[in-house]
């Protein structure tokens, strides 16, 4: 902030022949002026450096470029023989580290090993252009622990992919990973007593190992909550498990009682069993980090005044231990008043959770937008701030390296131009197309956390105003803008497709692509349509009538095969602007060419005429899916508080026959207080027997039906989680 001014006005009257210093994150201070040649040979003086920078520096500096008569570059600590003078300019804060650059050499100051590390990251980044400035940089992170937590259900990340992402750490000063895959059976229930098989613990030993030479924290979490006893025995198990977890490398650790119920959410025993964690564990190595919490109420909405449960740990919680938060809601953005909230309770700096780009509750959306909406003014309120990301590791590097940048150096943080930087870092030669694609491609859509993202944002004003053109009858203003933007849809989705760029990337991406080009050729008919319509061509606009139509049917195909995960299947893209664009089009000129021809094709793009039928303020926003002839309400992820009366169920269309119906829940002992009725004008209901299978329910109903729900018949509320929900249609 201080030297803003200064660094604009260097760079401004530098440009045109030198390049701007292009670093993520963002140093703090950066005083620079004239420019020199980079030289091509090196003398290298490594004062105490680690492993982890001699690693660095050995991938840069190798025989070909290294001479007793080259370009000095001096490498070390406060610790070392420096000019005092230079010392006492390195940040007084840990991870800090200074670089003096003039024409006769390099300095590069850690405050610690790590500073030393950052500063050696930040010199190569120099060192990649023609010329080099002469001047300093002072720089240093804004929050302590910056980075992710691999904590999202569904299939954890590959050991290929987890070594993709500790290394994009290392370049990202990104200084945390913690590993919390809440599908890992060695992590949680059932197996978290028991020491890793062979195999696994010789990949997570690879990845610690890693982890070490990028200088980021593995932080190894366990998941004991689900049948955690608060005996001695459980205790010994705890400690049993880190032990085995250190001695494959592990130096920092994290016990999670998130998504649990029952005797493993007291935070009275909770607080006992870290603290114990922590004198007979932690204290008593000299190399291993202060623990990670994270509380069974950890964010707002969850959390009970009542039962004083964050007041306790606040309370009761060794000082060091620090305690995760997601903010006001399971998925939220984080700001200064999120922050006193918490605080206050915990008597200390929450430890924040990011849920962002996670898409565990919306599978079929790729979340490829900006890292955005987090107050910049938090950095003395955080301990730590890592993001919680997509199950698809590569295409969440775009968020992940604005989190690098906006922990890094917050007030400076630029959504936009961090964001269109992410591109070509994870695909260099293709990243245009990249920015066509993702700038489409990053909303959640209506969801049961009601988390959203802007999308199309340049473009949704366009496509208002042709909507409302197209609607009023008058002449398109925006044709050719709309007709651009479909075709560069096309065509950046061919690019990607046959990219060489990032194969990991394009393996993650690709069914999205191939929807994403099906969209703009169907958006290009479209328009042809409303071509034809003016020229009265007939003809013509069945022809593109009919192919947007088939069109449609390979996206069905596509969003039928891809993806096929049990809670939300299938491939969705470009959802908020472009896809409501082509279908309240395409509905307009079919219903337009109707009534002028008198002809009668269907109208209806492809919508799904079937509603969720509720009274429960928690389901109001979960979403149903009609494939093939089956209705189905997407299962929601948590736990469905039910009271007396209250249903949830299917408002049909109009009357018809259902016949099969499915639905499971958790714990089974649910089923005796509900009621499957079904009701032809939403007033008299009838019930219907149900019979169960394993721990299922079926049930037959061959009738013409409206509405389906189940009811709580007690006068008691139920809590319940929603395992499947489906029924057979006509
Ligand atoms: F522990 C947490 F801080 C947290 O956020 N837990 C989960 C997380 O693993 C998941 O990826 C994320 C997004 O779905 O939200 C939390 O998961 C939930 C969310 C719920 F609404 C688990 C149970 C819920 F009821």
């Amino acid at each position: 902030m201080r030297h803003s001014f200064f660094i604009l006005l260097i760079l401004t009257v530098g440009f045109g022949f030198a390049q701007n210093i292009n670093i993520n994150p963002k140093p703090q201070h950066v005083v620079i002026g004239d420019y020199f040649d980079t030289p091509a040979l090196f003398h290298i003086q490594q004062k105490s450096t680690d492993k982890a920078t001699q690693n660095l520096l050995s991938t840069y500096f190798t025989n070909d470029n290294i001479s007793n008569k080259g370009f000095s570059i001096q490498i070390g600590n406060v610790n070392d023989r420096f000019p005092k003078k230079l010392k006492n300019k390195v940040p007084k804060k840990a991870e800090s580290y200074h670089i003096n650059i003039s024409k006769k050499q390099i300095s590069v100051i850690g405050r610690d090993a790590r500073g030393a590390y950052y500063g050696v990251r930040t010199l190569m980044a120099l060192l990649k252009n023609e010329t080099i400035p002469l001047g300093y940089i002072s720089d240093y992170p804004d929050i302590a622990a910056r980075g992710t937590v691999e904590g999202f259900y569904g299939t954890p990340w590959s050991f290929k992919h987890r070594m993709r992402q500790i290394d994009f750490y290392g370049e990202n000063k990104l200084n945390t990973y913690i590993y919390g895959p809440k599908d890992d059976p060695y992590h949680s229930s059932p197996h978290w007593r028991k020491p890793y098989p062979e195999n696994e613990a010789a990949q997570l030993k690879k990845l610690i190992d890693r982890a070490a030479l990028n200088h980021v924290d593995f932080v190894w979490a366990i998941h004991p909550g689900k049948d955690i006893k608060w005996h001695n025995e459980d205790r010994k198990a705890l400690l049993h498990k880190f032990e085995l977890m250190y001695d494959l490398g592990v130096r920092a650790y994290a016990v999670f009682f998130d998504d649990i119920s029952g005797e493993g959410t007291n935070p009275k025993q909770q607080a006992e069993l870290l603290n114990f964690l922590h004198a007979e564990f932690i204290k008593k190595r000299t190399d291993v980090k202060p623990l990670i919490m994270c509380p069974t109420e950890y964010n707002k909405g969850w959390s009970k005044p009542e039962g004083g449960y964050l007041e306790t740990l606040g309370k009761e919680l060794h000082p060091s231990v620090r305690i995760m938060w997601t903010g006001n809601t399971v998925v939220a953005d984080i700001d200064k008043e999120t922050m006193n909230w918490i605080n206050t309770k915990i008597n200390r700096n929450a430890f924040i959770w990011w849920n962002f780009p996670v898409s565990d509750y919306v599978r079929n959306h790729m979340l490829l937008g900006p890292a955005y909406g987090n107050g910049t003014d938090i950095a003395q309120d955080v301990s730590g701030f890592v993001s919680n990301p997509m199950e698809h590791a590569e295409a969440s590097k775009i968020a992940i390296y604005g989190v690098a940048d906006y922990t890094w150096n917050m007030s400076e943080y630029q959504p936009e131009s961090n964001w269109k930087k992410a591109l070509q870092v994870v695909m260099p030669k293709s990243y245009k197309a990249l920015e066509i694609f993702a700038t489409h491609n990053s909303d959640l859509g209506p969801n049961g956390h009601r988390y959203r993202r802007s999308e199309s944002v340049s473009f949704a004003p366009k496509a208002d105003a042709f909507l409302k053109d197209l609607e009023a009858d008058s002449t398109i203003e925006n044709f050719d803008t709309v007709q651009k933007e479909f075709q560069a849809m096309v065509e950046a989705s061919y690019i990607l497709l046959h990219s060489t760029d990032n194969p990991v990337l394009l393996d993650e991406i690709r069914p999205w692509v191939e929807q994403f080009k099906l969209l703009g050729q169907s958006g290009l008919a479209m328009l042809n349509m409303h071509t034809a319509l003016k020229e009265k061509d007939n003809d013509g606009f069945e022809r593109s009538y009919h192919a947007l139509k088939a069109i449609k049917v390979e996206m069905y195909s596509i969003d039928r095969q891809e993806n096929q995960n049990p809670y939300q299947p299938g491939i969705k893209t470009a959802t908020l602007v472009i896809t409501p664009l082509i279908d309240k089009s395409f509905e307009h000129l079919t219903q337009a060419y109707n009534k002028a021809f008198g002809k009668n094709l269907e109208v209806e793009a492809n919508y799904n005429p079937h509603k969720l039928f509720t009274n429960i303020a928690q389901l109001k926003n979960q979403q149903i899916t009609l494939r093939d002839r089956t209705l189905a309400l997407n299962p929601p992820l948590e736990v469905i508080h039910i009271s007396p009366q209250a249903y949830f169920g299917f408002e049909l269309q109009s009357t018809t026959r259902a016949s099969k119906l499915h639905f499971k829940l958790s714990p089974v002992s649910g089923y005796s207080n509900l009621e499957l009725e079904v009701s032809v004008n939403g007033n008299d209901w009838t019930a219907i027997k149900t019979e169960q299978k394993d721990a299922s329910l079926q049930a037959s109903i061959n009738t013409i039906v409206k509405y389906i729900r189940i009811k709580n018949t007690t006068s008691e509320t139920l809590s319940l989680k929603i395992e499947k929900f489906t029924v057979k249609i006509k």
